[in-house]
């Protein structure tokens, strides 16, 4: 069926902390996205090697620039952002966003984290607690142009600082990943798992061809990654011009803090 928008859309992007527009994108759109990101995919190999996650910002790369710029000026999308967020939130900026692939070789996964709290070494914590419920920072999106069940929430996680039971799974920073080293595929395949579900509360993300999952980055989070399930997902941001300055300021000072000697500040002991 056609994508329809509805207020539980709404309703589920505040209350989980993400939402899905399903099927949202056109057929038509998802094949030349699909090209596009073959291409990028090749592109992504040759810069990172086999097990590179990403290949980012779109637009600086030697691709096809016209199914992004659909994508960005799909009308229901526009429509649909706007109406869970704002009409000043603007997504599929091509300096900006990136599409995420699935590793050629072997399984992997990323911790699990609160974006930038827990993967930007020497962030001012202040900050980013002080911005924790603000609409205008912290949006995500991930749209689909496969099916996709790469990413593991923690549903309505966005709306709190860390439960005890996250806190004793999680005490130290940087959050470590599974341990993957000397084992073979099949290991690393069954650790990751493993790991993924050992969150209090972690479900999974299934996102079909033409979905677009809209979330607060804010909400505990991770990817889990097999080199036989074909990956292309937009990794998108519906900006703000707050969330730009937000994230020029905290980039600029975590750098100081990191020539100052900072590693990474814990949520835990502070
Ligand atoms: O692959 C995903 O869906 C999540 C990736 C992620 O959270 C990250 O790279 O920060
Ligand atoms: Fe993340």
């Amino acid at each position: 069926m056609a994508f329809q928008f509805s207020d539980q859309h709404i309703e589920d992007f505040h209350m989980l902390g993400y939402t899905v527009f399903g099927k949202i994108l056109p057929p038509s759109l998802i094949s030349d996205l699909r090209q596009v990101s073959n291409v990028a995919r090749k592109i992504a190999r040759e810069r990172g090697g086999p097990q590179v996650q990403r290949l980012q910002p779109v637009g600086h790369f030697d691709l096809d620039q016209q199914p992004f710029i659909d994508y960005a000026e799909l009308p229901v999308l526009v429509d649909a952002v706007a109406k869970v967020l704002t009409p000043d939130h603007h997504h599929g900026d091509r300096d900006d966003f990136g599409i995420l692939l699935e590793p050629a070789e072997m399984p992997y996964c990323t911790a699990w984290h609160r974006d930038w709290r827990d993967n930007i070494h020497g962030l001012n914590l202040e900050h980013w607690n002080q911005g924790l419920l603000d609409i205008n920072l912290f949006n995500q999106i991930n749209c689909a142009l496969y099916n996709d069940s790469c990413t593991w929430i923690v549903p309505g996680s966005h709306l709190r600082h860390d439960l005890r039971s996250e806190v004793e799974r999680f005490p130290d920073r940087p959050i470590p990943g599974p341990n993957l080293e000397g084992k073979t595929t099949e290991e690393r395949e069954y650790t990751c798992l493993t790991y993924c579900r050992s969150m209090p509360g972690a479900v999974q993300l299934h996102l079909e061809a033409g979905d677009f999952a809209l979330y607060r980055n804010t909400l505990w989070h991770m990817g889990n990654y097999v080199p036989y399930s074909i990956r292309a997902t937009l990794h998108d941001c519906p900006m703000t011009p707050e969330f730009k300055a937000w994230r020029q300021q905290a980039q600029q000072e975590a750098a100081q803090r990191q020539k100052d000697g900072m590693v990474m500040e814990n949520p835990n002991t502070i």
